[in-house]
């Protein structure tokens, strides 16, 4: 594992993220790769750890004052062993080639959780959509689908959304496509109602995340109604963890963006959060305006560099729904100190190692993202399906087959770190399982 690590890092210096996913699957892996000698000698994980396809290219694009800007555009295909390649799109300044690496890596595993037909690959681009017009938007989404277009296809390749890609950058993406290629096709998931979109999508991540943890409390006998919960981000899977946490009764009391986060000691009702949606995803706005519309509440800005003063408000459960490291070693001793019973990752790898060390440590119920936010792609996986079928499934019925799925992924998850001494530990529980699942596909399919 040692030498396979060192591979990773010598291969692709500097990709810091990339580095931090690889060590944690690999650490967990040891146990089955000393069990399955033929994952060894097959070279899975060395297999595993090199995408299939890395596309890079230039995005060139116009603002609405006549400047030409040129960002980047990336895809890596990372895996097909059980399907074709998915994950989302991001847009976001701090995206470079290893977070859309370590992101990739997690999601060969958490699709092959989802007990669904899906390979793993994420891409993105270095573009801000904040601050820009629609026109601009989607003057960059069309160069950007340019170029993608000729590397994806529904069986190929089929992107979907992530941070900074939401409902409006997939229409311009699909639409884009749709003109260049002549072809109507579920090339993209997290499509709008109208056009081959499903419902639940936009709810699914968030939803998801909170079933998951419903799934982990009740193995302790208990429920998540009545629990003070802290949610970070305010975006897409923020808004719907906080509305399913509202639905089950429990007390959301937290929201973020990267300039600070608002505590409302109230709780974050129905009212209150219909408002967050309008001013995210309509009016675009920061969420310190929240402290303006409800005085109850508290606004803390970010200190760039300092502790994430977030996770130190007394709560019961941590739903960390924003981006990656964004729970350090000292913010998960102080959710530990406080009593915090369970952190349910929505966003991905949101804790960075010594933070999840600490929680399984100190025995809180910790579903990493891999596990917990599978919600989000396992409906993309859904929307696959109905539009292969070409037809639609009811709220109700997408709903219950995601609550199923959660369920199944909990269950797969447990019973996997049973099965390797590791009960309870759904860190071990969920990689394993998505590995090997991976692994005995790539077996079957011969080296390449
Ligand atoms: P959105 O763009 O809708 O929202 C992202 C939120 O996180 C915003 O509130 C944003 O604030 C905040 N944020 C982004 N970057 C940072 C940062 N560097 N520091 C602090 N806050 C930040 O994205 P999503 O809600 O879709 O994604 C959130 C997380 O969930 C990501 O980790 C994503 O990978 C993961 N995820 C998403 C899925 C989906 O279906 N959308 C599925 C599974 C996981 P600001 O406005 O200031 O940028
Ligand atoms: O991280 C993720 O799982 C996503 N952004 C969703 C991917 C998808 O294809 O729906």
């Amino acid at each position: 594992m040692e030498t396979l690590l060192a591979d990773a890092v010598a291969r692709s210096p500097g990709e810091t993220e990339f580095h931090q996913a690889v060590a944690e699957v690999a650490e967990s892996l040891v146990p089955v790769i000393d069990r399955h000698p033929r994952y060894r000698e097959q070279r899975i994980l060395d297999r595993l750890i090199e995408p299939e396809r890395v596309i890079m290219f230039r995005v060139p694009w116009v603002d609405d004052h006549g400047e030409i800007h040129v960002n980047r555009g990336y895809r890596i295909e990372m895996s097909s062993a059980i399907g074709p390649y998915k994950g989302g799109l991001r847009f976001h300044p701090s995206v470079y080639l290893g977070l859309l690496m370590f992101l990739a890596f997690e999601q060969v595993f958490k699709n092959a959780l989802t007990t669904l037909p899906m390979g793993g690959g994420k891409g993105g681009s270095d573009f801000d959509p904040k601050g820009r017009s629609d026109l601009e938007v989607m003057r960059f989404c069309q160069s950007f689908m340019t170029e993608l277009q000729r590397h994806i296809g529904p069986f190929t390749d089929v992107p979907a959304g992530d941070i900074g890609v939401g409902s409006r950058e997939i229409g311009y993406l699909f639409g884009q496509y749709k003109r260049i290629r002549n072809e109507f096709s579920g090339v993209l998931t997290g499509k709008e109602l109208e056009w081959g979109g499903s419902l639940i999508r936009p709810e699914a991540t968030g939803y998801g995340t909170v079933y998951f943890a419903e799934e982990m409390l009740e193995t302790r006998g208990e429920g998540i109604e009545g629990k003070t919960c802290l949610v970070s981000g305010s975006g897409n899977v923020a808004q719907y963890a906080v509305e399913k946490l509202i639905m089950l009764g429990a007390k959301p009391v937290t929201l973020s963006d990267s300039d600070g986060f608002v505590h409302d000691p109230d709780g974050i009702d129905d009212e209150k959060l219909q408002w967050v949606m309008d001013l995210k995803n309509v009016r675009r706005g920061r969420i310190l305006e929240y402290a303006e519309r409800f005085p109850r509440a508290t606004y803390t800005p970010t200190i760039p560099e300092g502790r994430n003063r977030l996770w130190a408000v007394p709560a019961d459960c941590a739903f960390p729904c924003a981006t990656q490291n964004e729970i350090s070693g000292d913010d998960a001793a102080t959710l530990v100190a406080n009593g915090v019973v369970l952190v349910a990752e929505g966003a991905n790898m949101p804790t960075v190692p010594e933070g999840v060390d600490r929680f399984r440590e100190a025995g809180v119920l910790y579903g990493p993202g891999k596990a917990a936010n599978a919600g989000g792609v396992a409906v993309s996986g859904l929307e696959m399906s109905q539009d292969a079928l070409r037809i639609t499934w009811t709220r109700e019925e997408v709903d219950l087959r995601l609550r199923g799925i959660m369920a199944s992924i909990h269950r797969t998850c447990r019973e996997t770190a049973e099965e390797y001494d590791a009960p309870g530990d759904y860190v071990v529980g969920a990689n394993i399982a998505g590995f090997v699942k991976v692994a005995e596909a790539m077996l079957d399919q011969g080296i390449v």
